[in-house]
């Protein structure tokens, strides 16, 4: 067994995918509680994955330079010493290159999953920490917002920027979403930085939503 962090990691598997409107969460996941990666496409959700679950090397959920790599909701299934959970990879929006077609496909995908799922207990929202929140972003905060989902922010690629613009990034984009400062996590999947804290603070997410 390996610590990834402070959690230990017990096993990880993938779980299945939704790839068509409608359908439901793999049988694999149901039951557990489950935590979903939003942002906008080529922000770094599937490498956060594998970064969280130790899996840098052999990648779980697959990455790539190129916007538009994960077209399906891929779950992962996780035991940890933070308890079981379903890790949530969402298809990245705001893909410029998308034809209108695409971007329907993507919010009928995305809304049938969280009309459908009870098990949902969160969503990390990444916001790339050198552009801070997008119109597409604020779209999906106001959603979930809306809908009275917990919401973690993780700002990242924080190895981007020099020490004393990601700290006034980070403020400045704190101030920007109104929230408090411990809710938003800036994170670097190449230095680790970070990902010890939003472990603790999804394991935290996960306690108080009776898990
Ligand atoms: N420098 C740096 N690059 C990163 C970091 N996180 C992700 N990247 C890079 O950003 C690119 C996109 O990463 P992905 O994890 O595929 O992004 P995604 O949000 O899953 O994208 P979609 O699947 O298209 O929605 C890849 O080239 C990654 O190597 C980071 O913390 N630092
Ligand atoms: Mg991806």
């Amino acid at each position: 067994m390996k610590r990834n962090s402070d959690v230990r990691i017990k096993s990880v598997d993938f779980a299945g995918a939704i790839g068509q409107i409608g359908q439901s969460a793999p049988q694999s996941a149901e039951g557990l509680p489950q935590v979903a990666f939003s942002g906008r496409s080529n922000v770094g959700k599937s490498s956060l994955i594998n970064r969280m679950l130790g899996r840098t090397r052999t990648p779980i959920a697959r990455v790539s330079s190129t916007p538009g790599k994960t077209q399906e909701i891929n779950f992962f299934r996780v035991r940890s010493d933070i308890g079981d959970v379903a890790l949530v990879d969402l298809p990245g929006y705001g893909f410029a290159r998308a034809p209108d077609e695409a971007r329907v496909h993507w919010g009928r995908l995305i809304e049938g999953f969280l009309s459908s799922t009870e098990d949902l207990r969160g969503v990390v929202q990444l916001i790339d920490i050198r552009h801070g929140p997008t119109d597409d972003d604020r779209k999906a905060i106001e959603y979930l917002a809306d809908v009275g989902m917990p919401v973690l922010f993780v700002l990242t690629k924080a190895d981007k920027l020099k020490p004393q613009k990601r700290k006034a990034a980070i403020a400045e984009i704190t101030a920007g979403l109104g929230v408090e400062s411990d809710q938003v996590i800036p994170v670097s999947v190449l230095s680790g930085h970070g990902i010890t804290e939003l472990l603790a603070a999804l394991g935290e997410l996960l306690e108080d939503s009776g898990e």
